[in-house]
């Protein structure tokens, strides 16, 4: 039973330089992350991948009113992932649904549960976009009792200044912010 898990943050083409919803230098955390899924699948961890998965039709898009340009638009190229995922990783897919919003991997799937059944109690966040859904995943990894531990060198956000105080935010809800690891 794996008691850790590392859990990717929507490390996906369209949150990328040249992608629909680019974060500033987002690229320059691939690396990283590519050697965290290495190192944390080498001591046994759980490796989880949460991606962005919207219909085309999704009320986040600003031709429906919503904040963002279109972007991870299921089963197209900028809803690919940029990293390196072991076959045995989990893959969890959010907002999904036309009418709903979802920032954090926890929302409206069964991430929870499927960390509680393999035994983790420990987890580890990485990926885009600090502010948004890495900031939404850590605070409800710590509302479902895990242990949050946040790879500060593996992580992006949109804005330099949301990102910090999204990771002040992390900070205070309990998130062990981590320089890296
Ligand atoms: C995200 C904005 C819209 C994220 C997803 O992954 O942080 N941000 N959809
Ligand atoms: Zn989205």
């Amino acid at each position: 039973m794996p008691e850790e898990a590392l859990i990717v943050v929507d490390m996906q083409r369209d949150f990328m330089p040249g992608g629909a919803l680019p974060v500033p230098d987002g690229d320059r955390i691939i690396p990283r992350v590519n050697e965290y899924i290495r190192r944390f699948r080498e001591k046994g961890a759980l490796i989880v991948a949460t991606r962005d998965w919207h219909p085309d039709n999704h009320i986040s898009f600003r031709e429906l009113g919503g904040p963002w340009p279109r972007h991870c638009v299921q089963n197209t190229p900028g809803a690919e992932f940029v990293v390196e995922l072991p076959a045995d990783a989990v893959i969890i897919s959010k907002a999904t649904e036309p009418d709903k919003e979802a920032y954090s991997g926890f929302e409206g799937t069964n991430l929870a549960g499927i960390l509680k059944e393999k035994g983790v109690r420990r987890v580890y966040i990485c990926g885009v976009a600090t502010e948004y859904c890495v900031k939404a995943t850590a605070l409800d990894a710590v509302k479902h009792g895990f242990e949050v531990y946040l790879l500060k060198d593996a992580v992006k956000g949109i804005k330099p200044g949301d990102e910090e105080m999204a990771i002040r935010e992390m900070e205070e809800a309990g998130v062990k912010i981590l320089p890296s690891l």
